[in-house]
């Protein structure tokens, strides 16, 4: 199996998983790089409604390879252009629903915190632990978690390198969901089957400015819905959903 594999689990949803279990999934240069291509595919492939990332039953990432980062120097990993792959996650239209069993750890938090949506695991833990290895996040670690669970709970993860339980991480807002470790695949593909079948230009128009607005002044980013909102009244599937509605009939979303 590839250190990343693609499958197509259902109509419009695409499945991405890391395979590096000798490691936990550690990510190396060649798993970025391989997810950074898959997911500028799949952002272009007009068939892909939703993306489900997972690192399979077992563990999610435990973190960026320390092996590939022991003796590499400061201009060695700014060569790396690691930011250049994690923004082609960060940059995809359609929404990325995390499946989390076992260690989200490091990079591997930071990769579930460039989803949408997280279904974690029972025994799912999250955490930051770069400080204990002498280094600190570097893809977005710092400003992603924060903005999940603010500055002080995110602080203290950063700077004690302490895992977060999936009970506490729902309840800090780093989760959208904890199902049992066994279901955590079903539940994600469910979600997944959900967003798939709903008007994709809608789905892309809400990821696209509750990201873009979350950052921004409240005046710009409700200007940014705004506009957006109108924009849908040139679709299609807005002519659809309001018809099949009226007609008391299921809408066939087309994404015009
Ligand atoms: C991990 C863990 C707590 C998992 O613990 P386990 O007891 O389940 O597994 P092991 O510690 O025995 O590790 C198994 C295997 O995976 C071992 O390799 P071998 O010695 O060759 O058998 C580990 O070296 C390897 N492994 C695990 N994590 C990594 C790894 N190789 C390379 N890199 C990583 N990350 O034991 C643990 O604590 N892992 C380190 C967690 C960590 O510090 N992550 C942050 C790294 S820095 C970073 O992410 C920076 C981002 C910008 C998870």
């Amino acid at each position: 199996m590839p250190v990343v594999e693609l499958e197509h689990p259902g109509r419009g949803i695409a499945r991405l998983r890391i395979h590096r279990p000798d490691a936990r999934n550690a990510l190396n240069q060649e798993v970025r790089q391989l997810l950074g291509e898959h997911f500028a595919a799949l952002s272009a492939d007009g068939s892909v409604r939703a993306i489900i990332l997972t690192g399979g039953d077992k563990y999610f990432a435990a973190g960026a390879d320390i092996k590939a980062m022991a003796e590499a120097g400061a201009i060695d990993i700014m060569l790396r252009n690691t930011h250049l792959l994690w923004r082609t996650i960060a940059a995809c239209p359609k929404p990325v629903i995390a499946a989390v069993n076992g260690y989200a750890w490091g990079g591997g938090c930071e990769l579930a915190m460039h989803a949408d949506m997280i279904v974690a695991g029972e025994g799912a833990s999250f955490c930051q632990p770069e400080i204990k290895v002498g280094i600190m996040p570097g893809a977005g670690g710092t400003q992603r978690l924060t903005r999940a669970i603010g500055k002080f709970a995110a602080m203290k993860m950063l700077l004690t390198g302490l895992p977060m339980s999936a009970r506490e991480a729902l309840a800090a807002g780093l989760a959208s969901e904890v199902v049992a470790d066994e279901l955590v695949q079903a539940r994600a593909l469910e979600l997944a089957e959900l967003i798939a079948a709903m008007p994709p230009l809608a789905v892309m128009q809400i990821k696209e400015v509750l990201l873009a607005g979350q950052d921004a002044s409240l005046d710009t980013a409700l200007m940014l819905e705004r506009k957006a909102f109108q924009l849908l009244f040139a679709s299609r599937d807005q002519k659809e959903g309001m018809q099949a509605f009226l007609e008391k009939r299921k809408p066939d979303f087309t994404g015009q």
